[in-house]
């Protein structure tokens, strides 16, 4: 498999984390769809990363549908997102919340970059406002990774949002905010399969 894209993007690391974890061999391939824009879109003619090629030749593109490929070739005992019920449900929520955040940052972080006198400062406010609401609610799950069992999905998406965030939008984790989350975030990035996906 070749994953297409860079670790700067949280979509892209949490793939790169996900491939790590299920041990799946693959080529990391650190296209821009910013800068090399004409060689990504051989690869993905929407133009946005991750985009994950399998051995097949088949493409697939958004994080979302490639993580659950990658949980369906793992199989049900070893996939990252558990299969039905109440646990499912709270994951996925958990995971909408995390990638809520990712969108409203990136929403605030592309407009950062207008000229000065065409960013829009409440357009910004209001990306914010959503995403101190959905850290809030990704604060109000606990999530905690104790020992050295295997990272689930809502770990590795949540603490790849957070390190987005605190790198694009320091202000928005400053001060011990999020306790919970920092200390998620501490434990993860500490684990191989994330230093193995550097931001
Ligand atoms: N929902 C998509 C979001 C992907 C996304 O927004 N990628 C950004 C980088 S973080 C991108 O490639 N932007 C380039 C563009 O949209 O032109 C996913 O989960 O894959």
């Amino acid at each position: 498999m070749k994953l297409i894209g860079r670790y700067d993007s949280p979509y892209v690391r949490r793939v790169g984390v996900t491939l790590h974890v299920l041990e799946q061999p693959f080529e990391h391939v650190p296209l821009s769809p910013f800068s090399q824009v004409i060689e990504f879109r051989k690869h993905a003619a929407i133009g946005r990363m991750p985009v994950l090629i399998l051995d097949s030749g088949e493409t697939l593109i958004e994080s979302a549908a490639i993580l659950d490929h990658l949980d369906e070739i793992a199989g049900p005992s070893a996939a990252l997102i558990p299969s039905g019920g109440p646990e499912r449900r709270r994951s996925l929520k958990i995971l909408a919340c995390a990638t809520a955040a990712c969108d409203k940052a990136i929403a605030i972080n592309y407009e950062r970059r207008r000229p000065v006198e065409r960013i829009l400062d409440d357009w910004i406010e209001r990306c914010r406002t959503q995403l101190d609401a959905a850290f809030a609610e990704l604060e109000s799950f606990h999530l905690e990774l104790r020992g050295h069992r295997r990272l689930q999905q809502i770990e590795i998406t949540t603490a790849c949002a957070y390190a987005y965030v605190r790198r694009v939008e320091p202000d928005a984790v400053q001060a011990k905010r999020y306790p919970w989350l920092e200390r998620l975030s501490s434990a993860c990035e500490l684990r191989q399969q994330f230093l193995a996906c550097p931001q």
